[in-house]
């Protein structure tokens, strides 16, 4: 059972952001912690595999590049470490063993891409980025997304590690079939970033859920669910039990609370507690778990999740740090 967090007390905390202690004891000098702060070009990313992803996209933003080439350049990081999990090659199986991949890459003026359930490519990101500059499609998916991905050149492999197959094999012997989410503090990245010229884009991959249902596609590569971007506002992403994600239109819900006015931390709050009301009750709440992240265009961001144990890498000008994200519940 979890505890109910009153949202007053955590708003009493304003904008403020939590800090692991070993990050805050290596941060620079004069960095501000709270999760509105930022400027202009930065990069934010979900977990910890957010910290090396960031170090790349910060290449590509200090070198004065656009965001969107930041966020793609960002996430091929964890897509092609075998230990991150969650994300491309190494990412868990479905129940049946194969790695199913989902990714979107989204532009300030709109322009998207995205693949799902493709399988055999080890960046799906690049996939997507390719649907969103060469094709008059938003989405490809499974077999016809692998078949774009062949015919741009991209090789086929085997995404499935050993080190995945074994942790597959054992799961078997129980074969609990509720799909796990946020196992050991790592999972889908998804990117956002504002450029020099004050542009912002947004990308999202992963495996998704560890042991779902074969063809099950989360809210990573849907526009709206996973990621959302509106040039005149700002970006958000998503991490968490993607079904609830999309059930609520989640990133698109931020970026509109943004337009209409709210810091990007109240923005990410404010949709994580309509996901809570929406999901009180039903059988899957007692693992539910969402975290969303928020830029806007002036490159304020902030982070905020269901229950404890999502954080955010972010990069700007002050240096990289990790933030532990305020949460809605004590576990
Ligand atoms: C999904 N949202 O496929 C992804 C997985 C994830 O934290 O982010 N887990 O549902």
């Amino acid at each position: 059972m979890t505890k109910r967090r009153d949202f007053l007390k955590i708003s009493a905390l304003g904008g403020l952001a939590f800090v692991s202690n070993s990050i805050k004891a290596n941060m620079p000098k004069g960095t501000g912690f709270t999760a509105t702060n930022g400027g202009k070009p930065l990069v934010i990313s979900t977990w910890n595999h957010g910290l090396a992803a960031n170090a790349k996209a910060w290449e590509v933003l200090e070198a004065g590049g656009h965001a969107i080439d930041a966020v793609e350049k960002g996430v091929m990081i964890p897509e092609a470490d075998p230990e991150v999990r969650s994300v491309g090659y190494g990412g868990y199986p479905d129940r049946d063993g194969n790695v199913t991949l989902d990714a979107a890459i989204m532009d300030h003026d709109a322009s998207t891409g995205a693949v799902s359930f493709l399988q055999g490519i080890k960046h799906p990101i690049n996939v997507a980025r390719l649907v969103m500059d060469k094709t008059p499609h938003v989405m490809l998916t499974g077999e016809g997304a692998q078949q774009f991905a062949r015919e741009q050149g991209f090789k086929e492999e085997n995404l499935l590690t050993e080190k995945s197959k074994q942790d597959w094999e054992e799961w078997k012997q129980k074969s609990d079939y509720k799909p796990i989410i946020n196992i050991e503090n790592h999972d889908t990245i998804g990117m956002l970033a504002i450029d020099k010229e004050g542009k912002v884009a947004a990308s999202c991959t992963t495996s998704g859920a560890a042991w779902k249902m074969h063809g099950r596609v989360g809210d990573s590569p849907i526009v709206g669910a996973g990621l959302f971007v509106d040039g005149e506002v700002g970006a958000a992403t998503a991490t968490g039990l993607g079904e609830a994600v999309i059930r609520t239109a989640g990133s698109a819900i931020v970026v509109e609370l943004m337009r209409n006015g709210m810091s990007p931390f109240d923005a990410c709050k404010e949709a994580t507690h309509r996901i809570y009301k929406r999901h009180k009750g039903r059988p899957e709440f007692d693992y539910l778990q969402v975290g969303f992240i928020a830029i806007n265009n002036k490159g304020e961001y902030g982070g905020y999740s269901l229950r404890k144990g999502f954080n955010f890498a972010v990069h700007d000008a002050n240096g990289a740090t990790l933030q532990d994200a305020i949460y809605h519940y004590e576990e």
